[in-house]
């Protein structure tokens, strides 16, 4: 891994050596994915949330449906809503949730594994990425219009941007009274993997962050790519409007980035992040998911916790490195969020519940 960018160096060459260099080596290096990879944060705005309806017949009647709007409010006269579905426990008492970001609004989506979340003691919020803004370069659409995109190169990409409506939905979800603020896991598979990441990278209230078969510009290492894994090339040829001009106008030129993967990883050090890839998704690249574990695991070393209890040897198919505060874990099968993946997931963060 001697080709990667150093993570425990300064842009200008100095070595990271302590628990404060680390913190601040985190936001330079978050201020370098928002020029080269994913465009510019954007500042929250107030939210509101409210209930439009309840459904009391989930999981058998042990749990209720809440159908909620949450409504941001741009600036003085104009405020902007989105739906957000809430499976929430019925006893008293604060909750962990799971905040996941879909690609659907159906009540039971495939992807959806809402009795399960529940009868392992969590509540499941649910947010459609395309009520934010579509999946396309139109940045007229949605939250996009809020936000005149910069012509500098730096201007949010669209998982920046759905990135900042999770952030909204967890600044209504954390003011409630039945949600365990401390206890908070983002969870996106594939494109919403990516999202999912970046937003924990910034977010320091997501406790564990839970990406599947994210791949590129997600979990994968770019240098290491393996054969039938998607490149930089084709992702910014595809879906230019996900990212920033900066990266787009790199042409693919991984070599010359000034990032890898696993700075984006370590900037959710010291808190939890649990990495899943499927053993016939080539494309999403596992062997290069579990590489950048790898490579992120130093900075956790800076908050006395051991990051990545794995190497690099790719691990065997339905195995994993559960451990450790980045936990990897390799199922069997295709692309896709199945019931394995929550329950590593679920597992992952029960495990790590009563750490510090
Ligand atoms: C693919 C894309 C991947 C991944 C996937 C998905 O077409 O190339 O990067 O994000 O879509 O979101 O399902």
């Amino acid at each position: 891994m001697d080709f990667m960018p150093e993570l425990l160096r300064f842009t200008d060459g100095t070595p990271v050596r302590s628990p404060a260099d680390m913190a601040a080596r985190r936001r330079e290096m978050i201020s370098l994915l928002e020029n080269e990879a994913y465009g510019k944060a954007i500042p929250p705005v107030p939210v509101s949330g409210r209930r439009v309806a309840t459904d009391a017949h989930c999981a058998c009647g042990t749990a209720v449906v809440e159908d909620l709007r949450i409504c941001c409010k741009m600036d003085k006269n104009t405020e902007y809503s989105f739906p957000l579905r809430l499976y929430r426990q019925t006893s008293p008492g604060k909750k962990p949730l799971l905040l996941l970001l879909n690609f659907s609004d159906k009540k039971y989506h495939e992807y959806l594994q809402p009795e399960f979340v529940l009868q392992n003691g969590f509540s499941l919020a649910v947010l459609h990425y395309e009520h934010l803004t579509r999946d396309n370069g139109d940045f007229s659409d949605g939250l996009a219009a809020f936000f005149p995109r910069r012509t500098d190169g730096t201007g949010a990409g669209k998982i920046t941007i759905w990135a900042w409506g999770a952030g909204r939905a967890l600044d209504y979800l954390l003011s409630r009274e039945d949600v365990d603020e401390t206890q908070v896991a983002l969870i996106g598979h594939s494109r919403l993997g990516k999202t999912a990441l970046w937003c924990a990278a910034q977010d320091e209230r997501i406790r564990y962050v839970c990406s599947n078969d994210s791949g590129c510009m997600g979990a994968a290492c770019h240098r290491t790519l393996h054969e039938g894994g998607e490149s930089l090339k084709v992702i910014t040829r595809a879906f230019p409007f996900w990212f920033c001009d900066n990266l787009v106008n790199r042409h693919g030129q991984t070599d010359a980035l000034p990032f890898d993967q696993h700075f984006l990883l370590a900037c959710v050090a010291p808190r939890y992040v649990c990495i899943n890839s499927a053993a016939e998704d080539a494309w999403a690249d596992p062997t290069s998911e579990q590489l950048s574990c790898v490579g992120a695991s130093p900075a956790w070393a800076f908050y006395g916790k051991t990051g990545f209890l794995g190497n690099e040897t790719p691990c065997g198919v339905d195995e994993g490195f559960p451990d450790g505060e980045i936990a990897y874990y390799k199922r069997s099968g295709k692309h896709f969020l199945g019931l394995p993946d929550w329950a590593s997931f679920i597992g992952f963060i029960k495990d790590h519940r009563n750490n510090d």
